[in-house]
């Protein structure tokens, strides 16, 4: 079963041993390197003990990705090779603008494009002007009622996407006498398209909202049914996507990608708009790729993906996740400090989840807590390394902060890793005691559990330049957008992997916690948790107006982690299967430059 003597020998042939398909007795010799005959006893005595536990397997395969491909990866794009053109062209977009000027519908809809084409955040101060402009105008000249449907839900995104509390009640004029939206021919497709995008955008009770939404479901559904046969259709292919997932929900990346190839086959699109889009595209990709391999580096060295075989080893997916949750170029230390996290994570999860004993698990939420080395002494190996790695990135980066800023964050880091250890250990008892809890006795362990706020956290560190006191206090009480975040995440990733989770043991999820309290079938707690998901988003919406004190960077990035959730898990478990729709993407997000003919 296992070649004892090898773990007593040296590290080294240890590691060789590991080279053969006995993963699980990997850890089983507690002995240090060089261990002596006396620990070769004591690790004769934990193999013993080793059996009778009776480990869980989540059997995850190994990456598919590996160091020497990631390595490898370079493309010719490089910002300093193309910088002239691409400056050229922005400045010919800014023209743009201004023989805009006095066509309001015509700015909201090249402030559209630029977001969908993943260029605005190179004109951020003019689309600011522009939404000031326009909303100025139409609340103080009271114009919502001059407009076309179309045109005032466009505007009516836009602004609150941008942050400005325009009412509900805009909407009033499209309404019949009943109170029924009116389906009127001239609005056409377009418009209600167009409405629901905006529907979205809505907060808690604002039911007009949600009949607006409901009646351009029906519509766009109808729409397809009769547009089946025409694949080619531009319309067609505009709505089967937003009907699939609504844009203000999807990941930027992955909806830039796709924006672009649709809009090259736009009949009125703009070439040079287009050809700002592709190279910037693969521009911010080399530069994703620098990022990307810096990170193989870290997480070859750690060590960790090799040694904890029972773990995902998902290097490429985390950092997935973070393109999905910070893009811009200029984020490429907070890309790779969150990849990290993101590593560290999924790892540690598979220790709680699948790997550990109750007693080990007491013993590394100990540890995280204490935020100790001494702490560490009591941890079997394979928790050693787990803890001195996670210890050494995070103190890592809390003295990058120490540096530059001058502030001691510490505290606030291992609070998070406590809190989240705290919440795992909590869901490894109910499993180990075959507990089911209610709803909600679950959502407010699992909020935590599925580790957005350790995300946020670091994330918040790691863009915030002026760092506030007032922040740092609202920090650690979790803010309503944190845990709205953490909320969507978390459901999502239940509709996602609770189901492999159940078969090979682990604590019940959302969906088996609701079945379990009010009797329903498993179809129907699946719409419920949809329905929860929907609901946050309303919460979430208010935050993102709310929440002042936050930078704008933050905010969208707390919502770029909700969108990445329903991205990651709206074919099944994305992060854990990784040669599905998780490798086209990372092949048309990471790999594969947008080709220019
Ligand atoms: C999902 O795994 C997982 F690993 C996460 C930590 C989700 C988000 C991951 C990032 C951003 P799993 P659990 C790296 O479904 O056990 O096992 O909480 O999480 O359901
Ligand atoms: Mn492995
Ligand atoms: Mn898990
Ligand atoms: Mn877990
Ligand atoms: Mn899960």
């Amino acid at each position: 079963y296992v070649s004892l003597p090898a773990s007593c020998v040296s590290f080294k042939s240890r590691e060789q041993v590991s080279a053969a398909p006995i993963s699980k007795a990997r850890f089983i010799g507690r002995g240090t390197a060089s261990s002596c005959p006396v620990r070769c006893l004591a690790s004769d005595t934990n193999v013993f003990d080793e059996k009778s536990i009776g480990r869980r397997s989540a059997n995850y395969q190994p990456p598919i990705w590996h160091f020497d491909y990631v390595q490898s990866l370079g493309s010719t794009y490089k910002e300093q090779t193309y910088g002239e053109l691409v400056e050229n062209l922005k400045e010919e977009v800014r023209e743009m603008f201004k023989k805009l000027k006095n066509d309001q519908l015509a700015q909201l809809e090249h402030v559209d494009i630029l977001q969908r084409l993943g260029l605005s955040y190179h004109f951020g101060d003019e689309i600011k002007n522009i939404l000031r402009g326009i909303f100025t105008n139409s609340s103080c000249n009271n114009m919502w009622k001059e407009k076309t449907l179309y045109a005032l839900s466009l505007e009516f995104r836009l602004l609150r996407q941008h942050g400005y509390s325009v009412p509900p009640e805009v909407f009033s004029s499209f309404k019949d006498e009943t109170g029924k939206f009116m389906a009127s021919m001239d609005d056409g497709t377009m418009a209600i398209l167009s409405l629901y995008e905006a529907s979205f955008l809505m907060t808690e009770g604002e039911s007009i909202l949600e009949e607006a939404r409901d009646f351009a479901i029906k519509h766009l559904e109808e729409y397809i049914e009769k547009n089946e046969l025409d694949q080619n259709d531009h319309l067609s292919l505009l709505v089967s996507h937003a009907l699939e997932l609504p844009l203000h929900w999807r990941m930027l990346r992955l909806e830039t990608r796709w924006f672009i190839d649709v809009y090259e086959r736009k009949t009125d699109m703009n070439s040079s708009l287009l050809e700002l889009a592709k190279l910037d595209f693969n521009i911010v990709q080399s530069t994703h790729q620098e990022d990307l391999k810096y990170v193989s580096r870290w997480w070859r060295n750690t060590g960790l993906g090799e040694k904890l075989d029972f773990a995902r080893d998902r290097l490429m997916e985390n950092f997935l996740w973070t393109v999905g949750v910070v893009f811009e170029p200029q984020f490429g230390y907070c890309r790779r400090m969150l990849t990290k996290v993101n590593a560290l994570i999924t790892v540690i999860d598979d220790i709680y989840d699948v790997y550990g004993t109750l007693d080990e698990l007491e013993l590394f939420t100990d540890a995280v807590e204490r935020w100790d080395m001494d702490a560490m002494d009591q941890l079997p190996d394979y928790m050693k390394m787990c803890f001195l790695a996670l210890h050494n990135s995070i103190n890592d980066m809390a003295y990058t902060v120490l540096k530059e800023q001058g502030l001691h964050i510490v505290k606030y880091l291992k609070k998070a890793w406590a809190d989240i250890c705290k919440t795992y250990l909590q869901e490894a008892k109910w499993y180990f005691s075959g507990y089911t809890p209610t709803l909600q006795e679950y959502i407010q362990n699992a909020w935590i559990s599925i580790s957005a706020p350790v995300i946020l956290v670091h994330a918040y560190f790691l863009v915030t330049k002026a760092i506030t006191k007032e922040e740092l206090d609202c920090l650690e009480e979790y803010p309503s957008i944190i845990r709205q975040s953490s909320i969507i995440l978390r459901l999502a990733d239940d509709l996602g992997t609770s189901s492999d989770e159940i078969k090979r043991g682990d604590v019940p999820k959302s969906i088996q916690c609701y079945m379990h309290e009010v009797g329903a079938s498993e179809e129907e707690a699946r719409q419920h948790i949809k329905l929860l998901i929907n609901e946050t988003w309303k919460q979430m919406n208010e935050d993102r107006v709310a929440e002042l004190g936050f930078s704008q960077t933050f905010i969208e990035i707390a919502t770029n982690l909700a969108r990445m959730a329903q991205c990651m898990y709206q074919h099944g478990d994305g992060h854990g299967i990784q040669d599905r729709e998780t490798k086209d993407r990372v092949l048309s997000l990471l790999v594969n430059p947008v080709p220019f003919y």
